[in-house]
């Protein structure tokens, strides 16, 4: 019998949205390769693979290449239903609370973080992040507005509370689920970089019973791999993913079709390519590249950008 494919992860350790993913191996007990990627670009053995996408983490299975924790714990979900990340019947609104865990409420949570970390953020990183954002990366700006990102932190927090305070053990119940992952990142985030994080939280104290069993769930067994077997992995494999139309596509988009793709908020780099498959909430496309091979490179709909290549 053939091995089941590795489940390889591209991160680095700092990187909040990867340890959603890191959380995921956890919860779900998978065993998985970590490849350890710069924090900054450039990233020359992860680029032939995403064909551009620059954000972390990025999730690869082979010669197929998932972008954005939404697809990457998608696929999670889909090859380990077991458990479930969507006790309670939570599933439409723990994807749902991405888009308060990852965009507001991370925001406000980064601003908090490299305001406070100020003048010990190096000068390449305040350039790498910059060229990511498409503006400035104004860390004195960001100290000034401490008071401010505190305030909205602890409205944040604050509804996590809430939704604990009948003395439920995780936000839609009695089992730990997509919600709570989603949550947890920026308190993992602010903890992990911020000394007066424990003063932040003392007021909190279902948050702090919460977020400790989230940290206990751990990450399941890694091993290491360099990002240069990683993209030799990739050229030796072929994709394996089925072609899928979906008849509801409101620009009847179907599976041949030439587009390219981009985030709408940040990172904008535009990966072109071949549709292969398409649904609501996802999109993959099939791309050539000289040192890859030929991959498919998956997409979430929230949050990306679809567009018509000329050519
Ligand atoms: N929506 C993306 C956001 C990912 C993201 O912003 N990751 C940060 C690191 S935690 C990033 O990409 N930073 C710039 C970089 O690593 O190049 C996701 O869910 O994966």
């Amino acid at each position: 019998m053939p091995a089941a494919p590795l489940i390889i992860l591209h991160h680095f350790d700092q990187s909040p949205f990867s340890e959603k993913v890191r959380i995921v191996f956890g919860l779900k007990q998978v065993e998985w390769t970590s490849v350890l990627i710069s924090r900054i670009m450039p990233r020359p053995d992860l680029m032939p693979l995403t064909g551009g996408y620059r954000r972390t983490p990025v999730m690869q299975i082979g010669a197929d290449i998932y972008c954005d924790t939404q697809v990457i714990i998608r696929e999670l979900e889909r090859r380990v239903p077991e458990p479930t990340l969507f006790p309670d019947r939570s599933e439409g609104l723990a994807w749902a609370s991405a888009m308060w865990t990852d965009r507001s409420f991370f925001q406000n949570t980064v601003n908090l973080v490299f305001g406070s970390l100020a003048d010990k953020v190096p000068q390449e990183f305040i350039a790498d992040r910059e060229q990511l954002r498409g503006a400035r990366f104004d860390v004195a700006a960001m100290t000034s507005a401490i008071p401010q990102m505190r305030d909205q932190f602890r409205a944040h927090v604050h509804w996590i509370e809430t939704q604990l305070g009948s003395g439920r053990a995780w936000i839609t119940g009695d089992k730990p689920g997509l919600c709570d992952v989603n949550a947890y990142m920026n308190i993992w985030y602010v903890r992990a970089n911020l000394a007066d994080a424990l003063e932040m939280l003392a007021e909190f104290g279902h948050v702090r019973a919460w977020e400790a069993r989230l940290r206990a769930i751990g990450h399941s067994s890694r091993s290491e791999m360099s990002p240069a077997d990683a993209l030799e992995i990739a050229a030796r494999a072929v994709p394996q993913t089925a072609e899928l139309t979906d008849p509801g596509d409101p620009n009847g988009r179907r599976p041949g079709d030439r587009v390219e793709i981009m985030p709408d908020d940040y990172g904008k780099v535009k990966v072109s390519g071949k549709i292969v498959a398409l649904s609501p909430q996802h999109i993959a496309i099939r791309r050539h590249d000289p040192r890859a091979g030929e991959v498919v490179v998956h997409f979430p709909r929230a949050g990306f950008l679809v567009i018509p290549a000329l050519v």
